[in-house]
């Protein structure tokens, strides 16, 4: 199951993956962030999807066709906003992690690339956020046996050596 998860550091928009995670907000109408980057890159079409879409609550998932990226498509999911951890932060992250994973793999996806959900302008601490992404992944695939590779992107060193931690922990 290990050998189904990948960790990489880069640039989310230039994976060659079937589907990748968005971390939006719940209007689906971009942002910053990652969300900035995946919508630049994409192109303009993909705004007008997601307009369409008509928005998506916390921890749920909406899917997108990726136009000019790699990616074949966009699964859009909106990560909780750290509150200090006891407004159902982790349960919400462990959604979008699951929900993600879902309509992934009912998009008949291969391969899915994730982004770190929350950490950025959310402010979800990057450890405690990197446990659950990778427990809720590693849960997801133990039952699963469609989705090949699962790639968390690290946006960054400090992003990449968190997780390569976690997983050792996690994973042995
Ligand atoms: N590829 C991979 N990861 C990236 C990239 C990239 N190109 N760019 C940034 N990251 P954030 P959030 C990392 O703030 O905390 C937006 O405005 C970043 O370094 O993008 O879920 C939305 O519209 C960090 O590790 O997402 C929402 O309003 C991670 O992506 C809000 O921000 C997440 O940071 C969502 O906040």
């Amino acid at each position: 199951m290990r050998e189904r998860i990948e960790i990489f550091e880069g640039d989310i928009t230039k994976q060659q993956v079937d589907a990748i995670v968005n971390a939006a907000n719940t209007s689906l109408l971009g942002g910053g962030g990652v969300d900035g980057a995946i919508h630049r890159a994409a192109g303009p079409e993909l705004l007008e999807e997601t307009r369409k879409i008509g928005g998506c609550p916390t921890g749920e998932a909406r899917v997108s066709k990726g136009y000019r990226l790699p990616a074949k498509w966009v699964i859009h999911t909106v990560g909780p906003v750290w509150a200090g951890g006891n407004r159902n932060e982790d349960q919400l992250l462990a959604s979008c992690y699951r929900n993600s994973l879902k309509a992934g793999t009912e998009l008949g996806a291969k391969t899915i690339a994730f982004p770190s959900i929350s950490t950025g302008a959310y402010g979800f601490p990057l450890e405690r956020a990197t446990e659950i992404a990778l427990r809720e992944t590693k849960n997801f695939l133990e039952a699963d046996k469609s989705l090949e590779k699962v790639i968390f992107v690290c946006f960054g060193q400090k992003v990449f050596n968190t997780y390569k931690e976690v997983a050792k922990r996690i994973f042995g």
